[in-house]
């Protein structure tokens, strides 16, 4: 069981359309993985729509969900855990009880905690909680960690306006992950002062050093519920096939692209995920990374 195949992903589900575990379990298992999926609610449709209906699952069936598991013997085969959209303070703990109790069957195993908490424009839209409790919980259990740049500034308490700006914030927080770890920063949606006009750019940073990549800029009206959970699975499935950074963020930046590429085209509300699942193995146009620190 070298190579890593069996992801848990504990994120939220919905019916119609694609985000959380809407949007991450089929780009991994197009990728090759097994995904373990935890849904921590069930809604008929992600909130940016502004109405909804289902239900948010009681954080308890996280630790329920994971006794079942453990009974059948799984938990040694689980190479990486997922976490993405908290939707309430006790999903926190219950993440990160379920990544120690993969670690304590598998020491090797990896954690990827995407930090949702806001986005530039929007500010915070998850409960005023649950960033100090992200902050404190997570990240001290995280070896890959993906905050956007709002999120990154919210998480380093420093604005970030400039590449070294972007940089200095992700080394402070790489400073906070888990030691022993790879320790990995994914900034995405960064627009900064320096930049290129129409583009928006991903940064990793990481132990051996910081990589840039750049893509042309696409339409955000209407907003793409998703995106981040979907590049999420994807910068970390790659990030778990290759162990390199620098292919993980052009793999998966360039398979986004053609994503975002194809919704527009479609004109449609919804990322176009399944349509577009040739390019999350291999995109048909490839930006490459650039090494940037
Ligand atoms: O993309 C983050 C997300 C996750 N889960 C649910 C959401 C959203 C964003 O709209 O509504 C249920």
């Amino acid at each position: 069981s070298a190579l890593p195949r069996n992801i848990l992903s504990i994120q939220s589900w919905v019916s119609y359309g694609h985000v959380g575990n809407a949007a991450a379990v089929f780009p991994l298992q197009r990728l090759g993985f097994e995904v373990w999926a935890i849904h921590t609610v069930q809604f008929s449709n992600h909130t940016g729509y502004g109405a909804w209906t289902g239900t948010v699952f009681p954080p308890e069936l996280v630790a329920e969900l994971i006794d079942g598991m453990e009974a059948r013997g799984a938990l040694p085969e689980c190479h990486a855990v997922l976490s993405g959209y908290m939707g309430s303070e006790g999903t926190v703990g219950a993440v990160v009880d379920a990544v120690r109790r993969v670690r304590a069957a598998n020491p090797g195993a990896l954690y990827c905690c995407d930090p949702v908490m806001g986005d530039v424009g929007r500010g915070v839209f998850v409960r005023p909680e649950l960033p100090d409790l992200i902050a404190a919980q997570a990240v001290p259990e995280a070896d890959l960690l993906t905050p956007n740049q709002f999120e990154l500034e919210l998480l380093s308490g420093h604005k970030v306006d400039t590449l070294e700006h972007a940089l200095e914030a992700a080394r402070a927080l790489r400073g906070r992950m888990r030691p022993g770890g790879p320790r990995l920063v994914l900034v995405t949606s960064l627009v900064r002062s320096g930049a290129p006009e129409a583009s928006i750019e991903t940064l990793a940073v990481g132990d051996e050093g910081a990589w840039l990549c750049r893509t042309p800029l696409l339409p955000l009206d209407p907003p793409r519920n998703g995106t981040g959970d979907a590049i999420a699975a994807l910068f970390f499935g790659h990030y778990l096939h290759s162990g390199r950074p620098d292919s993980a963020l052009s793999v998966a930046m360039s398979a986004l692209y053609a994503l975002l590429q194809r919704t527009h085209v479609a004109g449609t509300r919804e990322i176009q995920l399944v349509a577009s699942q040739d390019d999350f193995v291999r995109p048909a146009r490839l930006f490459e990374a650039q090494r940037v620190g």
